[in-house]
């Protein structure tokens, strides 16, 4: 027994030895915490398909400047295979930490494990990957995506309380296979199942881009003219909606009704128009948070495993008072 207790203290003080950083609770990297002038952070973006995204990065950037920490910074065009190589080219040039907000939610396993063996602490920042080993990544921040579907499909459930008529919607998902779509189309479809009469007649993907919404929503009024409303499940891809529904010589917000997701302040101007009819909120705002999880790897500690998002939802009145102070 004895022997085995030597064994394990052992095996502990080498560890606690080596400072290996554990890509799962990262302690800081050999020596000890390092100033954080020299910390050097690899963040690999998705693109920049929406004002979200430029709000998200240009918060990022800003962070990690009034932080003082180094920070190399990839966009991603919105594919993954890009994203991919950006987090190897990270690995190879043996940054501190690396920070990315997954395109999509498979395909990350192999990367990560890459990471993982060289000891780099992963935090996925916005969007989730589906895998089963938590062990590949430090923390996750960013918003309920589900949640956010929720608050959207409540606000229609409530809108049509009355109805005994069957309204139609369209839904313009965000990317195939994204975290933000899989997630905000299935919080909507839950709350919208307890009315009958709220049917989904066409949902086809925008890829989280204006000219996508805009696209999709030209050909999804041709083959459904009596559609009601759009949910779309971004600001960018709602604007683009409303270009598609004035070309076709009706009224948004009227005619259709429109609801989307994030408040960002093009959004938020056409909410404040009325040709939005309902926004549910979802923050940019995650490089300071960021820097602190940094900060608590840096410093050995274990950050918290899932960090959510705080937000809330505008009406056209809240859209009228809030717009002023929209820092985006
Ligand atoms: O809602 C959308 C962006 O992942 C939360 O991505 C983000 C989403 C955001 O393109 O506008």
């Amino acid at each position: 027994m004895k022997k085995l207790i030597g064994i394990a203290a052992a095996g502990a003080m080498l560890l606690a030895l080596s400072g290996c950083a554990g890509a799962d609770g990262g302690s800081a990297a050999e020596g000890g915490p390092k100033p954080l002038d020299e910390l050097v952070v690899g963040f690999a973006q998705v693109g920049a398909e929406s004002g979200w995204r430029t709000a998200n990065t240009k918060d990022i950037q800003a962070a990690f400047e009034e932080a003082g920490i180094e920070l190399k910074f990839s966009d991603a065009q919105q594919k993954q295979e890009n994203q991919i190589k950006a987090i190897r080219s990270y690995i190879q040039q043996q940054v501190d930490v690396i920070a990315f907000s997954p395109v999509v939610e498979t395909g990350w396993d192999a990367v990560l494990n890459e990471a993982k063996a060289a000891g780099i602490p992963v935090v996925l920042t916005d969007r989730a990957v589906d895998s089963k080993d938590e062990s590949l990544y430090v923390s996750f921040l960013g918003s309920d995506f589900v949640l956010e579907g929720e608050k959207a499909g409540q606000w229609v459930l409530d809108e049509y309380a009355d109805t005994t008529e069957p309204v139609e919607i369209i839904q313009l998902e965000g990317t195939t296979g994204a975290a933000p779509a899989i997630d905000r189309a299935e919080g909507f479809a839950e709350v919208i199942a307890e009315n009958p009469n709220l049917e989904v007649v066409a949902s086809q993907t925008g890829d989280f881009t204006r000219a996508g919404g805009k696209q999709v929503t030209e050909a999804l009024l041709k083959s459904n003219p009596g559609v009601d409303l759009i949910y779309a499940h971004n600001d960018d891809m709602g604007l683009g909606a409303i270009e598609a529904i004035e070309a076709a010589g009706l009224v948004p917000g009227e005619d259709i009704k429109i609801v989307t997701v994030d408040a960002v302040k093009d959004g938020m101007q056409a909410l404040a128009d009325g040709k939005i009819n309902f926004i549910v909120e979802c923050s940019p705002l995650l490089g300071a948070q960021l820097i602190e999880i940094i900060t608590q790897v840096n410093d050995g500690e274990t950050p918290e495993k899932r960090i959510v998002t705080e937000e809330t939802t505008f009406t056209q009145e809240q859209a009228i008072e809030a717009l002023p102070d929209r820092q985006y």
